[in-house]
């Protein structure tokens, strides 16, 4: 494969999985569902990581992408990627939910792997091309390819929150870091809140003078704005209204006992997902007799996520712990309260799941935005179902008829709950179908398209490999959007 391209993606993760040795198939979700027909247009380059140790493959395409795999060594995926983004910066972004952990030895790998990634993008991209980079693990990398390559235009997208400066303060790195977005044109984050808290800090931390979303540094402008993500809408509906899905609705209900209610949990097994929070609400309403089994059954729905690390690990005892309390004391033979499921299924099947469920719990204690809420609003062609949804993910700012709660108040998420699987059909129809207009006009093509105008890049024209873009540098209409449900 040769060639420069005018549209490069940076990210920790490449798109694909390896199925068996040399064989690589696209992942399923929504940041590749939306920026393939963009990649393919462009013949446009993804550098990643492709999930293993050791030596990485030679560069390969695959559905018209062009895959650039980084190698990461056992040691750096311990230090930077277990060590620094995911126990340093993952707590710490997510309102220090666990407390934040900070080794020394750790920086030295994240800074070498962003530099190994923003070299790669540096040798790939076009001149006057476009670099999207992605995420809390490439914070550096805008910054050292802006010294590498000034000619091109360079995004940045955190899908986590962005925390207020009072928490951002505590990072040994915090200037380093600030300095390492900047080199970006333009900042996206999920809500208009992170994007105040990093105009903020740059005010706070470098002396800088924001003027509404836009910052000068160095004599650059550096957009900041709120660019909320979303799913593959029309992928979701179509799966989700097929015969088979609904048929296999049917029999997970059959297989449950025929409930009443079905509540449904579904997240990666993190503690910022409030699972804990969850079941204990349930327990309650099973314990004060305002719940029972087997009229209302739960299915918890757990994927196992970076087990590696110590917070994981105790998170999956906690919740274990919980759900073998819950039923040893209301479980019957062959009937348990909740069913636990630690592992990872089919879109199907999730879209089963979602058919299923009278009543979803969305419950994170912090949530850069949940994609869980909206794959269920769009799986409910039928509308049915009730989301009961936390203040604190960003999607409560897009999915504004769900029943809002904050996990915290354990008594409100009871209640939430029972007005969710007491409401009427009518009342529920109202709702879900508020809520699916809102993840039909707003669904991930939408972000990327949102994201690539404010940075300069007309997806709707055709593209070409090779070419500059020629992007005037600077300027503009300000990025900063507030979401417009
Ligand atoms: P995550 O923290 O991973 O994402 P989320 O947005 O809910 O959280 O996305 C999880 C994805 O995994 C969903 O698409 C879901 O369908 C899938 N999934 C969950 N359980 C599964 C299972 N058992 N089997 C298969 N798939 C499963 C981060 C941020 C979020 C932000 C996204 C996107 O933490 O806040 O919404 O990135 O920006």
């Amino acid at each position: 494969m040769t060639g420069k391209s005018s549209f490069v993606v940076v990210a920790n993760r490449l798109p694909v999985d390896e199925v068996s040795p040399g064989q690589w198939r696209r992942s399923p979700g929504g940041l590749v569902t939306a920026l393939h027909p963009v990649l393919q247009a462009a013949r446009g380059g993804w550098i990643g990581w492709p999930g293993s140790s050791g030596p990485a493959p030679a560069p390969f395409e695959l559905d018209g992408m062009q895959l650039y795999p980084v190698p990461l060594s056992a040691e750096e995926i311990e230090r930077y990627y277990e060590g620094f983004a995911n126990s340093t910066l993952w707590p710490l972004y997510h309102d220090a939910v666990e407390p934040p952990l900070f080794r020394r030895a750790w920086w030295a790998s994240y800074l070498r792997v962003n530099e190994r990634f923003a070299q790669a993008a540096a040798d790939l991209a076009a001149p006057g091309g476009v670099v999207w980079v992605q995420d809390y693990q490439l914070q550096l990398v805008p910054s050292i390819l802006r010294e590498l390559r000034p000619d091109l235009r360079i995004g940045f997208f955190l899908h986590i929150p962005f925390p207020p400066v009072e928490l951002f303060m505590q990072l040994p790195r915090r200037v380093e870091l600030l300095r390492g977005l900047l080199g970006a044109d333009l900042v996206g984050f999920q809500r208009p809140l992170a994007a105040q808290n990093f105009l903020r800090l740059a005010r706070h931390l470098l002396g800088l003078r924001p003027r509404g979303s836009v910052v000068e540094v160095d004599g650059r402008l550096v957009q900041a704005g709120a660019f909320p993500i979303s799913i593959d809408t029309p992928a979701i509906e179509a799966v989700a209204a097929s015969a088979e899905v609904q048929a296999r609705a049917k029999e997970i209900r059959q297989e449950l006992g025929d409930p009443k209610t079905l509540i449904l949990g579904v997240d990666r097994l993190d503690y910022t997902k409030g699972i804990e929070h969850r079941l204990k609400a349930f327990r309650e309403l099973l314990a004060d007799g305002r719940l029972a089994v087997p009229e209302t059954v739960m299915v918890q729905v757990a994927t196992p996520s970076r087990e590696r690390v110590e917070h994981y690990h105790e998170l999956r005892v906690k919740v274990e712990r919980e759900v073998g309390w819950i039923n040893g004391d209301f479980g019957r033979v062959g009937l348990p309260a909740v069913h636990y499921l630690h592992q990872s299924y089919s879109l199907t099947e999730l879209a089963a799941l979602y058919r299923a469920a009278d009543v979803m719990m969305v419950t994170p204690l912090r949530d850069g935005m949940n994609l869980v809420a909206k794959e269920y609003v769009a799986a409910r062609v039928d509308h049915g179902g009730a989301l009961v949804l936390s203040e604190f993910a960003g999607a409560a700012a897009d999915l504004r008829q769900a029943y809002l709660v904050n996990p915290h108040d354990l008594d409100g998420l009871k209640e939430a709950v029972l007005n969710a699987a007491h409401a009427s059909p009518a009342e529920l129809s109202r709702r879900m179908r508020a809520l699916r207009r809102q993840v039909r006009t707003h669904d991930v093509q939408h972000w990327a398209r949102s994201f690539l105008a404010a940075l300069g890049l007309d997806t709707r024209q055709p593209l070409s490999s090779g070419d500059s873009t020629g992007h005037e540098h600077g300027g503009g209409e300000p990025a900063a959007r507030e979401h417009t449900a």
